[in-house]
């Protein structure tokens, strides 16, 4: 390390470095500590001492500010940075380099032009934390080693809640590792420690140096180096190399027998992936983010994390059981963007529970009917405001989350926010007709989690397109040969939560049904359900699904219901078709061929219903 560096460090962290005889972590280090130019650094490794630190600091900082229970915190992002930007997120490419319209790219050479100068002397004056993480379990062929440099306490305790410590693990893969970079600085901030330049936000993502850049931002999903941003860079590094990063949970669901199967899904942020992962009854093993390997002839997956960034709106005591009971214990949680009351109790919206009339939220000082500049009402929490809290906390997790292993996957499952098409679970014929027409397929409403219009219908492949750095073609390809040569091909389903009546509008089912899905969905996998073929895959019969309602939840579930929820609607199917295959058409020139044929078939069959059956078509009528 050079000099002016090594002075910054003081001895006790220059020697933390040096432990780990890493010369090219020392030159990235020399670089970007001279660029940002912080009066101190701070190099926080897997030590207990180290990470008090830096919980300590947070606070000390005001970057986070105590609640009434024991290890409780809140944080605020500035306000209009309470979501991913992704308009300014963007993957910096060599000239000439197209991956289609969906995925914003920059020029490298200007990218870096303009990153640089945001970064210079930008962490003057301030503390810069050094910390090294792992992504997946450690000592496993799926770990790969990040070290994150930031100037936010706040950034560097979340990502020591949500993810493995990695200090031994770099020291442990040795200098040839090809660990992941990643580069942070709020940059300036106010009297409430929320960064001012918004303007200059920007989140770039270098794929070829395994780096990514983020300044002026303090939203997670914008900042945690290991959350959003490591996924672009390993989902290159996956179509390189042959396996998936996936916006997956994964899940164990508990079948006859004490038999436990293993799922992952795919769902849009805030459509219920959480919720879903924390079944109750069932285990959770993640709820974000999972890396897919074949593995002597089996899909394994592990959790990228060991922690949750979850959203709080409408997390009730008798929806979420296990969430209420855990965010009202003591323990170690950050609450960013929620209401804060004068006896420092955090509030959301969906509680069930009186709501104080004032208090302390992302937008300062808040009362009820508060209206921002715009004369836009200001609600008591942010839509996407979150918890972070580590899993190990949770009662019903996985032992198998740290696994070097993983699990074995049987079932993978996509969840959009779909109001008028998908019955509400339905498996695919085939490993390519459930990529094809169930991930490739997906849309969803758009929601809060990212800045800009909400409820927007929007294509969104694998509920992956935001985190995209390998062109759409060339993502779909990896996924259908991810299903070649494998002993046991896993199931696909598609679950939708949201589907609504077409004359009243009404959600048809309930959140809980979720849970009676998964249990059908689990005996699928182990051959124990039949199942009735539809054009579009093949759904539950009555019979099966009425005593799951009663064993799971305790209810009656009425024929009318079922047919409601269960009538396939072929006007809505063939929009869908034509609309992504327009989409395909138009936007991705790389679209495999074989897509659009499994869509022209699935619109043939379609087609032939309608003549024979119409447009509505009960189940027991095919
Ligand atoms: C999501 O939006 O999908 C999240 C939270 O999981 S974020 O960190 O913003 O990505
Ligand atoms: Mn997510």
């Amino acid at each position: 390390m050079n000099e002016n560096v090594k002075s910054k460090l003081g001895l006790e962290n220059v020697q933390k470095i040096e432990r780990m005889k890493n010369p090219r972590l020392e030159a990235f280090l020399d670089k970007y500590i001279e660029l940002g130019n912080p009066d101190k650094v701070f190099v926080c490794t897997d030590d207990a001492k180290d990470i008090r630190y830096i919980r300590e600091t947070a606070i000390r900082h005001k970057e986070e500010m105590p609640l009434a229970i024991e290890g409780h915190t809140v944080h605020f992002d500035a306000y209009g940075d309470q979501g991913r930007d992704k308009e300014h997120t963007g993957i910096l490419v060599p000239e000439g380099t197209d991956l289609g319209s969906s995925i914003v790219t920059i020029p490298r050479e200007k990218g870096y032009t303009e990153v640089h100068e945001i970064l210079k002397d930008m962490m003057k004056g301030k503390e810069l934390y050094v910390s090294f993480f792992c992504l997946g379990p450690t000592g496993s062929a799926f770990s790969i080693p990040c070290v994150q440099l930031t100037d936010s306490s706040y950034v560097a305790h979340s990502e020591e809640i949500l993810y493995r410590h990695g200090y031994e693990e770099f020291i442990r893969q040795g200098p040839d590792s090809r660990f992941f970079k990643f580069v942070h600085s709020q940059g300036s901030v106010d009297e409430r420690n929320v960064s001012v330049n918004l303007e200059k936000r920007r989140i770039y993502i270098d794929t070829i140096d395994d780096t990514v850049y983020s300044t002026n931002t303090q939203y997670g999903g914008n900042t945690i180096g290991l959350k959003k941003l490591a996924m672009r860079l390993a989902i290159n590094r996956a179509s390189q190399e042959g396996w998936l990063t996936e916006h997956m949970l994964v899940m164990g669901v508990n079948g006859p027998g004490g038999r436990r199967t293993y799922f992952t899904g795919a769902y849009p942020s805030m459509c219920g992936k959480t919720s879903t992962a924390m079944l109750d009854g069932e285990s959770i093993v993640g709820d974000d983010i999972a890396y897919l390997k074949k593995i002597d002839g089996q899909i394994r997956a592990v959790n990228v994390e060991k922690g949750m960034f979850g959203i709080i709106q409408g997390i009730n005591s008798k929806d979420d059981p296990i969430q209420w009971q855990v965010l009202h214990s003591p323990g170690e949680i950050i609450f960013s963007n929620v209401l804060i009351s004068d006896e420092k109790k955090p509030y959301w919206t969906g509680m069930d529970c009186e709501i104080p009339e004032k208090g302390i939220n992302h937008s300062g000082l808040w009362f009820s009917g508060k209206k921002d500049e715009k004369g836009k009402e200001i609600p008591c929490s942010h839509p996407n405001a979150r918890f972070t809290l580590n899993l190990h906390t949770l009662p019903n997790l996985d032992p198998v989350l740290e696994d070097p292993a993983g699990v074995e996957v049987r079932g993978i499952v996509y969840g959009g926010r779909d109001s008028d098409t998908c019955v509400p679970v339905e498996e695919a014929f085939d490993w390519v007709h459930g990529i094809v027409t169930k991930g490739a397929s997906l849309e969803s409403e758009t929601t809060a989690a990212t800045l800009g219009k909400e409820g927007v219908r929007a294509f969104n492949p694998m509920s992956n397109l935001d985190f995209l750095s390998v062109s759409v073609g060339q993502y779909i390809d990896d996924n259908l040969d991810f299903g070649n040569n494998l002993s046991e091909v896993p199931h696909i389903f598609s679950v939708n939560y949201f589907i609504r009546d077409r004359e009243t509008g009404e959600l048809l089912t309930e959140k809980t049904a979720k849970k009676v899905w998964f249990k059908w969905m689990e005996l699928r996998v182990n051959g124990e359900a039949e199942a009735i073929e539809t054009p579009t895959g093949r759904i539950p019969k009555y019979e099966d699904l009425a005593p799951l309602f009663k064993t799971v939840l305790g209810k009656e579930y009425t024929l009318e219901d079922y047919q409601k929820q269960f009538t396939v609607r072929i006007p809505e199917h063939i929009a869908k078709i034509e609309r992504i295959s327009e989409i395909y058409r138009g936007k991705v020139a790389d679209t495999p061929p074989l897509l659009f044929e499994i869509l022209e078939k699935q619109k043939q069959r379609l087609l032939k219903a309608k003549t024979k059956l119409g447009d509505y078509i009960t189940p027991e009528r095919l």
